[in-house]
């Protein structure tokens, strides 16, 4: 019998952060406002690497406080937390060994974002995991057919070095963060880029595993495998522990195991002209919704470049611990 999933099972409650260099330009380019998700601004405003670079290199979250990100998580009564150690920009919340594009080697702030809320985390009791992204518009290596304005045109077929950013690049990393901050989550994600194929896929499940037996790995591992996509056991061909419906919820229940992630407001990375706010209540009722269908429920927060859980989401927060308390719950 297998007991990996049990903990998982029983937490029903995380939090999803989406955090790096996007918080700085928070949804405005020259200006402007940039439509979409945060955390895509560097693809939807057409922003060239060298360009984006300079947000990299600015990156100074002076007020980012592990502890205190860690008390509100447990006060909300989140039992796990998944953050972005690699977002599709490419950019390293770690000190990466394999890259200079990193937290330590590239920003201003040099210090190990990853470690301390690892550390915070582990006091709490509270689980780690990250999400990495297989996409990367940074590396030369990784960068996709799919997206052409970070693609060198000469590579029709798509990057034909992505097999080698899988090898050099993405395995060992997926080893410094199992082996060095106490991964117990590999959530990824950018899966559906021409350049990967369901058989690295398989093999990247395997090799996470591989390096801790127990870890749990969501779907998105496996080619295209959004919401519950790959989630049929009888599929032998199937890799990914858990279902990953984004912005929406299971209509009924199911024998398989998924955890809904979802944002707050409309972004993931933060946006400072988001106030489009659900209420405490709706998150209330999410959480009961999801929980009672067997689900998890993944609630996104989105630092702002300073290392602030925005207000808004943090009142909320508050109030959905403290509905889970007096609830008995918590
Ligand atoms: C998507 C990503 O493209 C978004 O930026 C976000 O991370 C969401 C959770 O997954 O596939």
């Amino acid at each position: 019998f297998d007991t990996r999933m049990e903990w998982w099972r029983n937490a029903r409650f995380g939090m999803f952060i989406h955090w790096g260099p996007y918080a700085i330009p928070a949804g405005m380019y020259n200006g402007k406002p940039v439509d979409g998700i945060g955390e895509w601004i560097m693809n939807n405003a057409h922003i060239p690497i060298t360009e984006y670079e300079v947000y990299s290199k600015q990156f100074d979250p002076k007020k980012f406080n592990a502890d205190e990100w860690a008390m509100i998580m447990k006060e909300a009564g989140m039992k796990y937390v998944v953050i972005t150690s690699k977002h599709h920009d490419g950019f390293c919340l770690w000190d990466s060994k394999v890259s200079e594009y990193d937290i330590i080697d590239f920003s201003s702030y040099k210090k190990d974002i990853l470690k301390a809320l690892s550390t915070a985390c582990k006091k709490q009791g509270i689980k780690f995991g990250v999400y990495h992204s297989i996409m990367d518009w940074h590396h030369p290596d990784a960068q996709s057919i799919n997206y052409p304005e970070y693609n060198n045109a000469s590579k029709p077929g798509g990057n034909p070095n992505f097999p080698s950013y899988l090898e050099n690049y993405l395995k060992p990393q997926m080893k410094e963060l199992v082996d060095d901050y106490d991964v117990e989550i590999m959530w990824f994600d950018g899966e559906w880029i021409d350049e990967f194929t369901h058989d690295q896929g398989k093999e990247l499940y395997q090799y996470v595993r591989s390096l801790k037996p127990n870890i749990l790995i969501n779907n998105r591992v496996d080619k295209g495998r959004q919401g519950m996509q790959g989630m049929n056991k009888a599929d032998a061909d199937y890799a990914g522990d858990f279902g990953t419906p984004e912005q929406e919820i299971l209509e009924g229940s199911s024998t398989l195991d998924w955890e809904s992630c979802m944002t707050m407001n409309d972004t993931w990375g933060f946006k400072k002209n988001d106030h489009n706010w659900k209420s405490a209540q709706t998150l209330i009722h999410n959480l009961i919704d999801v929980t009672a269908k067997g689900g998890n429920y993944l609630l996104n927060v989105g630092p702002t470049s300073e290392g602030l859980i925005p207000g808004p989401s943090v009142e909320r927060l508050k109030a959905v611990g403290k509905w889970l308390q007096s609830n008995g719950e918590a």
